[in-house]
Parts: structure tokens; sequence; C-alpha cells
């Protein structure tokens, strides 16, 4: 990390990578060819791309070996209930794309159908601390279970009874025979920022936040 640089923690592969390298692009961002699979460097911004898994953005942007970073905010408040160090992050500027729902969901006609039917049941996600924040405001007793991916197909499996999953479309509940019956986090991607691990790079962030605003009011 040389002095004066800053580091941005991007999706190195899927939803939030492609929006956030199509918006770096229209912010006017060169990248220089890629040698390196971690790093990519910025030809015309003192900028440093490091291109990590979603879910680790947020502490490479807490522990400061990052000093801002894009991630979803279905992402950053999971980590957020589990790291006081996420929670201290700030959001700088929301993003307005890979925009989605974290949603309760059941089998369509099954038992249960709302909020005060999950009493006792099973929930499966791959947000557990949220979706257990969200049960103990609402005084709810559930049990909880993780699961890394494809937890649509957990209630057919007989893994659980609903599921508290993202959603955008709502094809993928459809398919599988779920209906959504609340919301738990409406989502956008983020950038956020540790003012601590700037690396001197201030003015960059304000540069960025400054043409990503542009980008995002040409876009409406
Ligand atoms: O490898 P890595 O861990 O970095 O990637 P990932 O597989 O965890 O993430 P990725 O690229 O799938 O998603 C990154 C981020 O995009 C998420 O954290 C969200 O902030 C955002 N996003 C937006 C979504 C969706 N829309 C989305 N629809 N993430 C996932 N989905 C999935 C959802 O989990 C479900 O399986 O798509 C399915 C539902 O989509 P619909 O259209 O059928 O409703
Ligand atoms: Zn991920």
């Amino acid at each position: 990390m040389s002095a004066g640089r800053l580091t941005l923690a991007v999706q190195k592969s899927g939803r939030l990578a492609e929006g956030g390298f199509d918006l770096l692009k229209q912010s006017g961002v060169k990248l220089a060819y890629a040698r390196d699979a971690l790093m990519r460097r910025a030809e015309n911004v003192p900028l440093d791309l490091m291109l990590i898994r979603d879910d680790d953005i947020p502490s490479f942007v807490a522990s400061g070996s990052c000093g801002c970073g894009i991630v979803g905010e279905n992402v950053l408040a999971e980590a957020a209930a589990r790291s006081p160090r996420v929670a201290g992050l700030e959001i700088v500027q929301r993003l307005g794309f890979a925009r989605c729902t974290l949603k309760l969901a059941a089998p369509l006609e099954g038992p249960v159908q709302s909020v005060a039917d999950l009493e006792g049941r099973a929930i499966a996600t791959s947000y557990p601390a949220l979706t257990a924040k969200f049960l103990q405001e609402r005084g709810i007793m559930a049990e909880i279970v993780e699961m890394g991916g494809s937890v649509e197909v957990a209630p057919r499996m007989k893994i659980a009874d609903a599921i508290c999953d993202l959603v955008s479309t709502g094809a993928t509940l459809e398919a599988n025979g779920l209906a959504a019956f609340e919301t738990v986090l409406e989502s956008e991607a983020v950038l956020i920022a540790n003012p601590e691990a700037l690396n001197g790079g201030g003015a960059t962030l304000d540069l960025l936040v400054e043409r990503f605003k542009g980008v995002i009011a040409s876009r409406q």
C-alpha cells in the first residue's frame, strides 16, 4: 500500500462486481492491465482496487486493510450485527444498484403465513444475525438454520419451515412454491469507508463520491 493511494475493496466477481466496475468506468476511472488477482491499480487516479469476496469487504474496511469498499447493505448489516467495529463504519454514499430485499417466505398454503406463525418453527437463512434480531424484536422464539446457499430448497427438503433470503425479481421463490410474507431489510450497494484507513487518500475518496453522484444522477 503506497502512501497517498486509497484502497477500495470491490467484489471479485458477481452482482456487486459487475455494478461496481460499471460505476468506476462511468466515473472515468481507468484500470491498469491486471497482473495481480488480488489488486488492480487505477492509472489516472491514486486508487487501488482490492478484489475479494463480498462477505469479506466489511471486515477488510473495518480492520483498515482497505480505506473504503463497495458492498451490499445486506452483507454490511449482517456483519455489523456481529462486529462492533463493522457497526462503526459509515455509509458514505448509496449507489443505487444491486437492489434486493431480505424477506421471510414460506410454502404457499403451508402452516406459516405470517410472522406470528414462526413461533417454534425453523427458519433457514444465510443471514442468521439479521434474522435473529428481527425475531427478537418481535418476541418470536424460533430456530435459525444457517445455510451457505440454496436456501430456497430448505422447506422442500424439510430442513426448515420458512426461509429468510434475498429476493429481487421473485422468480426463485415462485419456482420453489414459496411466498414472501414479510420484509426484513431493503438493500442496495453502498460505499463504506473507514476514516482512519484512508492512507492520505481522503481527497481521492471525495473525488470518487462526487463522480459517483454524477453517474447516479445521470441514470435517473
Ligand atoms: O462470491 P461472493 O461471496 O463474492 O458472491 P455471492 O455469491 O455471495 O454474491 P452475489 O454476487 O450473488 O451477490 C452479491 C450481492 O448482490 C448480494 O449480497 C446482494 O447485495 C446483491 N443482490 C441483488 C443479490 C440479489 N440481488 C439476488 N437476487 N444477491 C443474491 N440474489 C439471489 C438470492 O439469494 C436468491 O437466490 O438471487 C436469488 C433471488 O433472485 P430472484 O430474482 O429470483 O428473486
Ligand atoms: Zn458472498
